[in-house]
């Protein structure tokens, strides 16, 4: 800890080193501190229920590296229009029914049109009457966007760092990690909540995912959910091509990200996101016990499967978890972000 810091009552910077040092620790060690940071916090077993619907799919512009939906490589996936309002209200009703608290909405653009955004904002509208928490990824925000969205009902944005700033022209070429800051600012200067995390498994160093919790701790305020991917290897990929041949990333270098990212915000719901079938449940069941309290349920993430709704009613029944229900004023944890 910086001594001086805690003297003016201030947290300290989480920097790449500080982090790494989390890192280090042995493992029992740091799952203790992410275990007592976690009850010091929030109910520690309840967890938040979001379900996906990609909204737009496919035909992407960008070079994301591990991207499905990206029109330069050749994933087999069918592109689809944007949908009709009356099929996203299906989709979020049947996951309110579910058990899902929020309702995420994904679009494969770029940014999206001035267009494309009148009929997103009606999405989001009709989702909020469900009685559903929104959340919206749809890319680059221009100027008045965020805005826009914001008047429509939106909670949250999901706009992920994806990876540490070093490594982040090794991923994605078409757009950088200062555009990624620059939608996050105007999305907080909205009013609307911030979703921000990122990817492992994509051949980064240790030293780069330190970066990464650095970077997304740092942001201030820090984002309130925090989705931490394993990647998925998607065939056609270039990750999947660089990725596939070695060995999968250690599992309990994931757990010990979600350790970290939980000690580094305290107040942030960790997502355990991407790649929870990989997985299996022993080491979900570490991942929970590292501080992770939020998942994507139901059996679709964007173009890609997640464990079946039924598999993760057992494995809540198994662990004693329960869903989080949604707070007045749709936040939880009052004072916790
Ligand atoms: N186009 C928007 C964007 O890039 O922000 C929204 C959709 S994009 C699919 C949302 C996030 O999904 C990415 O930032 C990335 O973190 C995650 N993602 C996409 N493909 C993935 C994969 N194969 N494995 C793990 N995470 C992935
Ligand atoms: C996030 O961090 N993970 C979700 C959500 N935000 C939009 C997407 C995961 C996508 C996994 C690959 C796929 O299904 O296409
Ligand atoms: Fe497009 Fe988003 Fe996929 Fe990148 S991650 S290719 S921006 S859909």
């Amino acid at each position: 800890m910086n001594d001086i810091a805690l003297e003016a009552g201030l947290a300290p910077a989480w920097t790449p080193d500080r982090v790494e040092a989390l890192y280090a620790l042995p493992f029992g060690d740091l799952m203790f501190r992410a275990q007592s940071v976690h009850r010091a916090h929030f109910d520690p077993n309840a967890v938040q229920l979001s379900t996906l619907l990609s909204v737009k799919t496919g035909g992407c512009s960008e070079d994301c590296g591990y991207c499905s939906q990206s029109a330069r490589y050749d994933t087999g996936l069918e592109r689809e229009r944007l949908l009709d309002v009356a099929e996203v209200v299906q989709s979020a009703r049947a996951a309110k029914a579910s058990g899902a608290t929020r309702f995420c909405m994904g679009a494969a653009w770029r940014g999206p049109k001035d267009r494309d955004l009148d009929a997103v904002a009606e999405m989001v509208r009709e989702v909020k009457a469900l009685g559903l928490e929104t959340c919206v990824t749809l890319g680059m925000l221009k100027a008045g966007q965020a805005e826009r969205l914001k008047a429509a009902g939106l909670d949250y944005y999901n706009h992920n760092l994806d990876t540490g700033s070093e490594f982040y022209g090794q991923v994605i070429t078409t757009h950088g990690h200062a555009d990624r800051l620059d939608t996050l600012a105007q999305v907080r200067q909205a009013g609307i909540h911030v979703c921000c995390g990122g990817i492992i498994g994509m051949g980064e160093t240790r030293r780069v995912r330190a970066q990464l919790i650095a970077e997304l701790a740092s942001l201030d305020p820090q984002p309130e959910s925090v989705p931490i991917n394993m990647l998925v290897k998607v065939p056609g990929t270039p990750l999947a091509a660089q990725c596939g041949q070695d060995a999968d990333l250690d599992p309990l270098e994931f757990v010990r990200t979600i350790a970290v990212a939980r000690i580094t915000m305290p107040r942030s719901h960790v997502r355990l996101s991407a790649g929870r079938r990989e997985l299996g449940e022993a080491v979900q069941a570490l991942c929970f016990l590292a501080g992770a309290n939020s998942i994507f349920y139901g059996e679709r993430l964007l173009t890609t499967g997640n464990p079946e709704a039924d598999a993760d009613r057992r494995l809540f029944e198994k662990l004693g978890l329960r869903p989080e229900p949604v707070q007045e004023g749709g936040r939880r944890c009052a004072g916790h972000g």
